[in-house]
């Protein structure tokens, strides 16, 4: 760390660190402030209520829209925050971006809806093309949740912590059968602007919500540049707000990283992230992801 180091320029300490290895998950509590908490509350009301204006959505239906910046704009500003982003980097290093995104609107639930074991670690096929045992980490996910989320019930995320190691869990046959959560399972509990950062094997599912509250909350999956992204980002630079985003945020919605060897890391010093890192002297010989 240097001198000039600024609010979330600096790594996270071993013990955090230790804990995230062992747990598979941190709570970053108050990343958030009250004024953030309601822009990005009324940003994700707006799209939920175009949503329903274009007919995509019923009344009281849930939002899950996926690529978050391009679906709420606004988010771009969640992708390096400076609360949160030390936590991304300090684990998966400079040569990154956001892979899968998403922001859900999730009202009440006032009907039993049919059971569905929604039991999963993150990465899709990542899950069975992998052979080894446990399974690489890959990509690590900040939930910054905009509603107030301090009691279960409310469509918290559930997680069974530690489980990050884990390859399989048991479950039914098939997901519409009733099965019991693995044991150790709990519900995430947070304040509006408190941020949940997790391992993507951490084993996770939704749950529904049954409290009077809406739960916002925008999700960022980050992964190395080599692998490719599920988000949209084609058509990014061509979008009006494009040019008002920093370079490390272009970094993590895939600008600088044209097909072929520089969207590998192969010129690091080319990189927002290597460069933002290098000029406050963070990149460290002694973890992999962040050797200079
Ligand atoms: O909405 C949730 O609580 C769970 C989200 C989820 O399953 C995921 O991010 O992979």
């Amino acid at each position: 760390m240097t001198a000039t180091a600024t609010v979330g320029a600096t790594a996270l300490s071993p013990q955090q660190r230790e804990a995230f290895e062992r747990d598979g998950y941190l709570m970053i509590r108050g990343a958030l402030d009250s004024d953030e908490v309601a822009r990005y509350s009324a940003a994700l009301d707006r799209v939920y209520a175009e949503e329903q204006d274009a007919g995509r959505l019923g009344p009281r239906d849930p939002m899950h829209k996926l690529s978050a910046v391009t679906s709420v704009p606004e988010t771009a500003d969640l992708l390096n925050h400076p609360n949160t982003f030390h936590y991304v980097w300090s684990m998966i290093g400079w040569n990154f971006h956001v892979y899968h995104s998403h922001v859900d609107v999730h009202p009440t639930v006032r009907e039993k809806r049919p059971f569905r074991f929604e039991w999963h670690q993150d990465g899709g096929r990542q899950n069975r093309e992998i052979e080894t045992d446990p399974r690489p980490r890959l990509s690590v996910k900040l939930a910054y949740f905009f509603s107030d989320l301090s009691e279960p019930g409310r469509g918290n995320t559930k997680i069974v912590p530690g489980s990050h190691k884990w390859n399989r869990i048991d479950g039914p046959p098939r997901r519409d059968i009733e099965w019991p959560d693995p044991p150790g399972a709990i519900e995430v509990t947070g304040e509006a602007g408190d941020v949940l950062f997790f391992d993507r094997r951490i084993w996770h599912a939704r749950s529904d919500n049954h409290s009077e509250i809406t739960r916002r909350v925008a999700f960022f999956g980050f992964t190395p540049r080599w692998i490719r992204a599920r988000d949209e980002v084609e058509d990014l630079p061509n979008r009006p707000w494009w040019n008002d985003l920093d370079p490390v945020q272009q970094q993590l919605l895939g600008g600088f990283a044209p097909t072929g060897d520089h969207g590998w890391g192969h010129y690091p010093d080319q990189t927002p992230v290597y460069r933002w890192l290098a000029d406050r002297d963070l990149l460290d010989p002694d973890y992999p992801p962040l050797k200079p």
